[in-house]
Formats: structure tokens, C-alpha cells, sequence
């Protein structure tokens, strides 16, 4: 592992992870970064990095492509064209570790090749070749539970106990990691809100956080936005602020290591203000 990979395994603290679409079409901030041209425009993604970083972000989540629900899937040449310059443009000028949020096994390894610290997929390196890249790459994995594919994920979901079923399924994933050479001290585990889960699923499910944390692997959560804070609030993605910081300072308080969040400095925020009262 690198230096920033390495640091980044350090959970004293929790962490802000700062999610950066260079998707043109990510429900909430997709095609910022496009100004007319087929590749994102790298010095308005430089600028967006250095604001996330004075703002409190301890990572950096790059994604290319949108995993919302209906989103089409992206070719793996056109997923690299868009996170590989990216990638190397945050390196090559930012010391912070990068996450590349990816599924796909040519952009694992290339954007290790080019200096990320950690590979975020929300297929839990269920593809063919992904369990070999990322074991190859010896960086550290998040693996997300999902249930089925973007494009149908939310159609009636199902689950018998979600939470036994859930644990079960980032089990047997840690299980297939450890035999592509990946140890369990360099894994995440993430439950996957919304990701094929009714508003119902996911309260359970975060209800059921302390349960999962206590698998005894830092739990990341990706609640910022999402269509359950959404839901219970009855307010567009633009007035989701507030909302996903509460369930971010919840998690947290349920053992959540990671807060996958866009609104960098309201997270931040709130973390300072738990620290405080924690002593
Ligand atoms: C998540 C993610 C999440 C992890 C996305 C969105 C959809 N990766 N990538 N966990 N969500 N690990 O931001 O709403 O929840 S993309």
C-alpha cells in the first residue's frame, strides 16, 4: 500500500469521503463539470477539489459512471476517459487520497497505476476481472451491497431479514476477496442505502448499523441526497442538505467510520460539533 492508502486505513477519527461526479448525468450534480466537450473540464474539477479539501474532506470519490436508479451503463473505454485524467490531475497536484467509485476492471487498474489510494464498488467486485485488479492493485476496496442492477434496482425490491441477508452477502464477498489475496485489513464494508431498498429496507438497515459494524470492518455510508432522505422529508435533491447531515451525524454515531457525503463543509460541521460533545 501507499502512504495515502496506508493513512487511509486509520479510523481514529471518522472520515469525510467528498464525492466527485465527472458523470454527465448524476442526479445530483451530473454534467458540472462539462463544458461542451466529451471529457470533463479538469482545471473546473481542480478547483471543485480544492474547495472540498478547505472545506474538511479527508477523500475524494471520483465516479464515471451513474449508478442512479434507470442510469444507463457506460462502456469501459468511455468510464476511463472520463475518470483517468481525473485521477492523475488530483495526484499530481493534491495530497489526498483518491477513491475511484468503479466496477469495471481496466479502470481499477489503470487508475491504480496512476496514484489512487482506494477502490470504491458498488458491485462488491462482482464483475469478471474485478476481484484480480483490485487484488493486484494491493490498494484497500469498499464493497457495497447492491441487489440486482441500476437499471432495475428499484422495482419491488425484496429481502426475507434484510439486515441477516445483507451481512450474509458482504461476508461471502470478504470471503472471495481474501482468496483473490485481498486481507480483510485492507476492506470496507458499505450496507448500500438505496441501492435496491425501500425507504422501509433502509431504515431497517440503518437501524441494524451497529450490527454490521460490529463484523469488526469500518463501515462506510453513502447517505447524502438519496431518495430516503428525500422521501421522508418530501423535498427535492437540491433541499437535502440539512437532512443528509443528520443521517450522516447518525451513522456516525452508530459506528460509521466513512461519510460519503457531497456537502463537504455542513458534514464537517456537524462532525466538529460531535467531537466537542464527545470530548
Ligand atoms: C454509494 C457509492 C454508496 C458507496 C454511490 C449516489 C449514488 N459508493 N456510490 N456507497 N452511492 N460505497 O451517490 O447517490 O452509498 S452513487
Amino acid at each position: 500500500m501507499t502512504d495515502l492508502a496506508h493513512s487511509l486505513m486509520d479510523f481514529s477519527l471518522p472520515k469525510i469521503m467528498a464525492v466527485l461526479n465527472v458523470t454527465p448525468d448524476s442526479f445530483s450534480d451530473g454534467g458540472r463539470f462539462y463544458t461542451g466537450n466529451l471529457q470533463p473540464d479538469l482545471s473546473l474539477v481542480l478547483s471543485r477539489v480544492e474547495g472540498m479539501l478547505s472545506e474538511g474532506a479527508h477523500l475524494i470519490d471520483i465516479g464515471g459512471e451513474s449508478t442512479r436508479p434507470g442510469a444507463e451503463p457506460v462502456s469501459p473505454e468511455e468510464e476511463l476517459s472520463r475518470v483517468l485524467p481525473v485521477v492523475e490531475a488530483i495526484v499530481s497536484r493534491f495530497d489526498v487520497p483518491v477513491s475511484v467509485d468503479t466496477s469495471t476492471p481496466v479502470v481499477i487498474s489503470e487508475s491504480a497505476r496512476a496514484g489512487a489510494a482506494m477502490i470504491n464498488d458498488v458491485r462488491a467486485l462482482r464483475r469478471p476481472g474485478a476481484l484480480g485488479a483490485a487484488a493486484a492493485s494491493g490498494l484497500p476496496v469498499c464493497l457495497m451491497h447492491m441487489l440486482g442492477e441500476p437499471q432495475q434496482m428499484q422495482r419491488n425490491p425484496e429481502y426475507g431479514d434484510i439486515t441477516t441477508e445483507i451481512k450474509a452477502f458482504l461476508l461471502e464477498r470478504v470471503a472471495a476477496c481474501e482468496v483473490a489475496g485481498i486481507p480483510r485489513s485492507r476492506v470496507i464494508l458499505d450496507p448500500g442505502f438505496g441501492f435496491g431498498k425501500t425507504l422501509q429496507h433502509n431504515l431497517s438497515l440503518f437501524r441494524s448499523l451497529p450490527e454490521l459494524v460490529g463484523l469488526g470492518f469500518p463501515v462506510l455510508a453513502g447517505l447524502s441526497r438519496k431518495s430516503l432522505v428525500g422521501t421522508i422529508l418530501d423535498k427535492p435533491v437540491e433541499d437535502r442538505m440539512v437532512g443528509s447531515v443528520a443521517f450522516g451525524l447518525l451513522a456516525v454515531q452508530r459506528g460509521v467510520k466513512i461519510l460519503r457525503v457531497h456537502d463537504v463543509s455542513a458534514t464537517a460541521d456537524a462532525l466538529k460539533i460531535l467531537r466537542a460533545v464527545e470530548g
